[in-house]
């Protein structure tokens, strides 16, 4: 095969990025292709489609396929990274005809759509979209269009995705089907797959998509009633017109579907930004983040490390804080059935939801861009829901920069026993809340603020000032700083294969090169100060206040992002002030500061 045939070439320089970026944090930008543009149309929010995907804020993702037959293995050697790319050659690299023979003993028979819907309603969900064809080819529904399918290539011969399709209508969850549109590895003519077909004759995408996408995404669109969702994937560098031609189709099968922006050019009904990221500043319209329970999307026997309520839950409110949809990924194992610890995590998550559901469900944005040390902040009209995560110990909760006036504060108690708690709402504009010693949830505790606004009006919280808190630490992230003679970008990396990591830092520093933040210091005194970065050998950065004070030290510096301890930074005077830092000696090219840290003495 040549692989450098024109059609394969940007699957090849995905690869080399991922193979480059899993040794060392590089630059992946080129992803922001694999996962389209993140541009969409408002109309979705204007019509009204998008106000059932607006208000659920949270849904169920499932990866089921083939792959979760091998679980990653094969031929007894176990491929970590995402287990649904084992077949590619990245990984496992397993030939097209191997490949379809796992069809044979693929045989879920512990598969039950009512207990998988029932799981998602349980953990708070409001909808689930599942794989019906990912990359691999293999069709999870009853496809006539190609037998490599679920029900004609496998001894299950059922249809997994009716019987869940049926499940979450009749439980009253939305629903919708993931599809690889561009990608199939096993198609020929598809992004990926062999390039002849059955009788050797050259294929080219045109025939992949007349002779099999186009025509299975129209039977998922037809065969399973009203769906909620079609979550195309990977668009890269498919042909306009063919992702026209198959948005057009869709919409006019389903019209009420709600498409994301990874069909591509632009023609999706809201953004989904990157896997597994849940961005640290506040975005406009409409759009979700895609998220796993564990590293990979699909199942893999070794992959344990299940995210735990409490991360999940965070998870969740930072991603509607910012004024996003959480969608919360699981991987079914080749018996069909979902790992139980991740399940059980689940039903814990849904637990506090039904505590709290109106911090979550049609819940705004914070009027912060960014989430505050202890937690985060959704809104509903007049009220604010602080989610604090991090207790303080103190017996007080700091709020910066509220410039609206609070009328009252309580905590919230499940069993109808909240508590009002005094508050203090100073002159510059910081709030003091008296709490309890002891945090009121186990998970993640609520206060309900309520403030003084007309029907209409938003509630304002400065965006000139970070703050820093007298009883617990801050981080300063530099996506909120301001950036002179240094280079300040997004970055991503896997760290295991397909495992995303994203981050805003500043690199390219120059002589000069600097980055300041505006803060609002809340109580004079000493902190200590910690940045964390990157880079080569050793580094000496120096950080300076408006005040005069001065700290600067060389630390150690290695490939990944640590917290370095920098020495004691002194606020003469609470009150508005500006940070700057500045590296001083060392590899200027890779170095890379991703925030710093203060932290009070006695915290
Ligand atoms: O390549 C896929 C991957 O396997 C997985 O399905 C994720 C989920 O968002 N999407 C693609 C990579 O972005």
């Amino acid at each position: 095969m040549n692989i450098f045939n024109k059609s394969n070439l940007s699957l090849v320089v995905f690869c080399l990025l991922i193979a480059f970026s899993s040794r060392a944090q590089v630059k992946t930008e080129s992803m922001d292709k694999m996962w389209g543009e993140s541009n969409v149309s408002p109309d979705a929010l204007k019509s009204g489609k998008g106000k059932f995907f607006d208000e659920s804020n949270f849904g169920m993702f499932i990866h089921w396929g083939l792959f979760s037959n091998l679980g990653g293995v094969w031929n007894n050697k176990t491929y970590y990274g995402i287990g649904e790319w084992i077949m590619n050659p990245r990984m496992a690299g397993i030939p097209v005809e191997d490949y379809k023979q796992i069809a044979n003993d693929f045989n879920p028979t512990g598969f039950d759509a009512k207990k998988i819907a029932q799981l998602a309603k349980d953990a708070g969900m409001k909808y689930i979209v599942i794989t019906s064809k990912h990359h691999e080819g293999f069709a999870m529904f009853d496809s006539k269009v190609s037998d490599f399918n679920i029900v004609d290539a496998t001894p299950f011969g059922r249809d997994p995705m009716h019987e869940l399709a049926d499940a979450c209508h009749e439980i009253g969850l939305g629903f919708g089907f993931y599809y690889s549109h561009n990608q199939d590895w096993t198609a020929p003519g598809g992004k990926g797959g062999p390039k002849t077909d059955e009788n050797g004759k050259e294929a080219i995408f045109k025939d992949y998509f007349y002779n099999k996408c186009k025509p299975q995404v129209k039977e998922i669109c037809t065969n399973y009633g009203d769906i909620d969702f079609v979550w195309f994937d990977t668009p890269g560098d498919m042909p306009k017109e063919y992702v026209e031609e198959l948005a057009a189709m869709v919409r006019e099968l389903q019209p009420k579907v709600m498409m994301c922006s990874r069909v591509g050019y632009g023609l999706g009904d809201y953004a989904s930004v990157g896997d597994m990221e849940v961005p640290t500043k506040r975005i406009e319209g409409l759009w979700e983040t895609c998220d796993t329970n564990n590293d990979s999307w699909s199942y893999a026997w070794y992959d344990n490390n299940f995210k735990s309520p409490k991360v999940i839950l965070s998870r969740l409110l930072e991603t509607v804080a910012r004024g996003g949809s959480y969608l919360f990924n699981v991987g079914p194992n080749e018996l069909g059935i979902v790992p139980e610890i991740g399940a059980e995590f689940l039903r814990e998550t849904g637990k506090w939801l039904k505590r709290y559901p109106q911090v979550v469900y049609d819940a705004g944005y914070s009027p912060w861009d960014y989430k505050l040390p202890w937690g985060d902040v959704t809104t509903k009209g007049n009220k604010m829901y602080l989610a604090v995560s991090e207790w303080p110990t103190d017996g007080k909760l700091y709020l910066p920069g509220l410039k609206t006036k609070i009328k009252s504060a309580k905590i919230l108690n499940p069993e109808g026993r909240d508590q009002k708690i005094k508050f203090k709402q100073g002159k510059d504009n910081w709030v003091t809340f008296n709490v309890p010693f002891k945090a009121p949830d186990h998970l993640i505790s609520i206060i309900e603020v309520e403030v003084n606004i007309k029907k209409g009006e938003d509630i304002i919280a400065e965006d000139t000032a970070l703050g820093i808190y007298p009883n617990t630490r801050t981080e300063l992230i530099t996506e909120f700083g301001t950036v002179s003679n240094a280079t300040q970008a997004n970055k991503k990396w896997m760290e295991k294969f397909g495992e995303w990591k994203h981050v805003n830092q500043v690199g390219n520093w120059e002589e000069n090169g600097q980055i300041s933040w505006s803060i609002d210091v809340k109580k004079a005194g000493y902190y200590y100060l910690d940045l964390d970065y990157r880079g080569a050998d050793r580094l000496v950065w120096k950080t300076t206040t408006d005040e005069g004070i001065i700290v600067q030290n060389q630390q150690a510096a290695t490939e990944k992002y640590v917290f370095y301890n920098m020495g004691i930074l002194e606020f003469k005077t609470p009150g508005k002030h500006t940070i700057t830092t500045t590296l001083v000696e060392g590899d200027r090219k890779t170095a890379s500061l991703k925030s710093i840290a203060l932290r009070p003495i006695n915290d």
